[in-house]
């Protein structure tokens, strides 16, 4: 096992990361932009270095900073965490040169899954139910014009290295194509430095339901169940909850088969998320996959009994996985709010200094956050502040629970997101478990009315 492990991360994951440590006997090293000089995650490592000043791309992205910083302290591991280097193909590479092992999957796997185009290929001829799209990059117009033509409107276009909906079009017809095509590949190229754009069959108003894994290096690989993330807005998850409250047992039986056999086909190993939409039919297709740890993965630990951040360390120091797929059981429901540092209507970031804070408890709540009272919410980074869960017997349970627990949570100082899951968690809807990508469209501003014409437009034939 390792004997110390450095945590190239900030904020609530790199204490979540530190429990695992903890837990494990394994010290830790934080390290820390100037702007985190007096976080918890500093205070609660064994040692901590300093990588450079707020800035992220001069500390939390910045490679040759992370690695001395490892090498100065002697860790023989890092832990990526979510967001920054997590996904960095790059940052896995110069570890494995360093002798330094990197907690995620290897160099390769990570490319691969990087290039999204290139993990839909590699997916397909995996068996997994993959959205009918391009087979591969489309760089031109007639070859865009041809896809889109077999895939019938609308049809979306998606950056090749993007992901998380950065960068992608939707197209209802083809004399929008050209455009949006242009447009697309420009964005795509200033965004992630390759201009490589795919196309898929645009699905309407979809369930995003997303299988996780765990895979050691002895080649077996197990799931978790899935979750469901369907409560978005501006591709930021909101809520998320495990199971999906509208997979079967059959369903979720064959999924995870078909992503465990598919991710044992390219050599995974280490934690791993395979996303899917589900249609109105409820049919599921593949559409990414991520190579991290993510943030919701508490609520699968919350049904499965499993400590992902453990035996993701325990199989990168290369042990076997302790169980196996046949004890991983989903027993109840588990429902995530993500509690950000922003304007409840506006959505606006409101970082600051918290006055009064105090957290909820109790029967079946669990809370990962790094703020305390009189912390300071610095406005460089993304603005979760708090991870409240809540596990209960039955959806309804969980869902009681988590109204009581954010009625009971105290921030005072800075706005947070608080009362808007409280808006959420009284709609019938979500109460019911009627959700998708589209839910949180009736919490936009009502639009302005569009200025009348001067003179009456010829009308238009109907889309
Ligand atoms: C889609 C989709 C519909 N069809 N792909 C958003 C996050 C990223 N992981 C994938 N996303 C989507 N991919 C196909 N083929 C719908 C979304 C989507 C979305 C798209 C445009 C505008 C807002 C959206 C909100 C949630 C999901």
């Amino acid at each position: 096992m390792f004997k110390k492990i450095l945590i190239a991360n900030r904020g609530e994951i790199a204490l979540r990361v530190i429990c695992a440590c903890r837990e494990l006997g394994i010290r830790t090293v934080a390290v820390w932009s100037e702007a985190d000089e007096h976080s918890l995650h500093v205070r609660f490592a064994d040692e901590d270095v300093c990588i450079g000043p707020a800035r992220s791309s001069e500390s939390y992205l910045h490679v040759p900073a992370i690695i001395s910083a490892a090498e100065i302290t002697g860790a023989d591991a890092i832990h990526p965490g979510y967001g920054f280097l997590s996904e960095s193909a790059y940052l896995a590479e110069v570890c494995e040169a360093c002798h330094i092992k990197f907690i995620g999957p290897s160099p390769s796997v990570i490319r691969l899954m990087g290039e999204k185009s290139r993990a839909r290929r590699a997916m397909r001829k995996a068996g997994v139910s993959v959205l009918p799209g391009s087979d591969g990059p489309v760089d031109t117009e007639a070859e865009a014009q041809k896809v889109a033509r077999d895939l019938a409107y609308p049809v979306i276009i998606k950056a090749s290295n993007g992901g998380g909906g950065r960068g992608m079009r939707i197209v209802r017809s083809a004399d929008e194509l050209a455009p949006a095509l242009r447009t697309a590949q420009r964005e795509a190229q200033a965004a992630f430095g390759i201009g490589d754009v795919y196309l898929e069959k645009y699905v309407e108003a979809p369930r995003h339901i997303e299988v996780q894994i765990l895979g050691d290096h002895f080649g077996t690989v197990v799931h978790l169940g899935e979750r469901e993330c369907s409560v978005q807005r501006r591709h930021q998850k909101l809520i998320e909850e495990a199971p999906s409250p509208v997979m079967t047992d059959k369903q979720r039986k064959k999924l995870g088969a078909m992503v465990v056999d598919a991710a044992r086909a390219v050599g995974y190993t280490s934690a791993g998320t395979f996303e899917f939409l589900m249609d109105a039919q409820q049919h599921l297709y593949f559409i990414e996959a991520n190579t991290r740890l993510q943030v919701e993965h508490g609520v699968t630990e919350m049904v499965t009994g499993i400590d992902i951040v453990k035996e993701q360390i325990k199989v990168a120091a290369g042990e076997k996985l302790s169980f196996s797929q046949h004890d991983v059981q989903i027993s109840g429901h588990a429902l995530e709010c993500r509690i950000n540092a922003e304007h409840p209507e506006t959505f606006a970031p409101s970082p600051g200094r918290i006055d009064a804070f105090s957290l909820p408890g109790g029967p079946g709540v669990r809370v990962d956050t790094f703020a305390h009272a009189e912390c300071t919410v610095p406005p460089n980074y993304d603005s979760l502040i708090a991870k409240i869960m809540t596990h209960g017997r039955t959806r309804d349970e969980a869902i009681v629970r988590m109204r009581r627990a954010l009625e009971m949570t105290v921030i005072e100082g800075i706005q947070t997101s608080v009362p808007m899951h409280l808006k959420i968690l009284a709609e019938p809807d979500f109460q019911q478990g009627r959700i998708s990508t589209a839910f949180m469209d009736r919490f936009l501003p009502a639009p302005k009315p569009a200025p009348a014409p001067a003179t009456t437009p010829s009308t238009t034939p109907a889309a």
